[in-house]
């Protein structure tokens, strides 16, 4: 079985009953959900929006290789809503970006594994931290922690009840 960590988040429509179902489809189709973050909720990041963001991190495990699983995500993706038109960040009911796949370092055009851009996220490191603190970035060789520590987003951040 392969581990694998996803950063899952949105911030339209009804945030509670989308990372419910979110939650659900992900054991349904891509594995069993062994730990998950607590949701944090932060300002949208890299663009500008008035509806804040959740974000939670999820570990799972699979037999799916890395690209079958990323056509595995883009499905549930689909069925909330997501569409890829348009370049940029927008609001989105939900996204889930595969942060790291056992300790693998891959790229292709549609999928970069680490996610490239997690160590500048507080809102991927904040729960990455929870429930992975010393798993270290197969790039950076960087645990968790550490990379939080050095993280410059200055976001306000805070925990969400369920
Ligand atoms: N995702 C983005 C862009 N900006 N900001 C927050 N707070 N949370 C996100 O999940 C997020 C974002 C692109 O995927
Ligand atoms: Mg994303
Ligand atoms: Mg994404």
């Amino acid at each position: 079985m392969h581990k694998f960590f996803l950063g899952i988040g949105g911030n339209i429509g009804s945030k509670k009953e989308n990372f419910i179902r979110c939650r659900e489809l992900i054991e349904k189709r891509l594995g069993k959900i062994i730990l998950f973050s607590t949701i944090y909720e932060t300002p949208s990041w890299g663009f500008s929006s008035k509806n804040n963001f959740w974000n939670q991190v999820i570990y799972s495990e699979t037999d799916f290789e890395p690209e079958i699983l990323l056509e595995e995500i883009n499905k549930i993706e689909v069925l909330f809503g997501r569409n890829r038109k348009g370049n940029g960040y927008s609001s989105r009911e939900m996204d889930i970006d595969i942060l790291y796949f056992d300790d693998l370092i891959f790229k292709n055009d549609f999928l970069s594994i680490p996610h490239p851009l997690m160590h500048e996220r507080l809102f991927v490191l904040k729960p990455l931290s929870e429930i992975a603190p010393y798993l270290i970035h197969p790039v950076l060789q960087k645990n968790s922690l550490q990379m939080l520590y050095n993280c410059k987003d200055t976001s306000v951040i805070k925990k969400v009840d369920l």
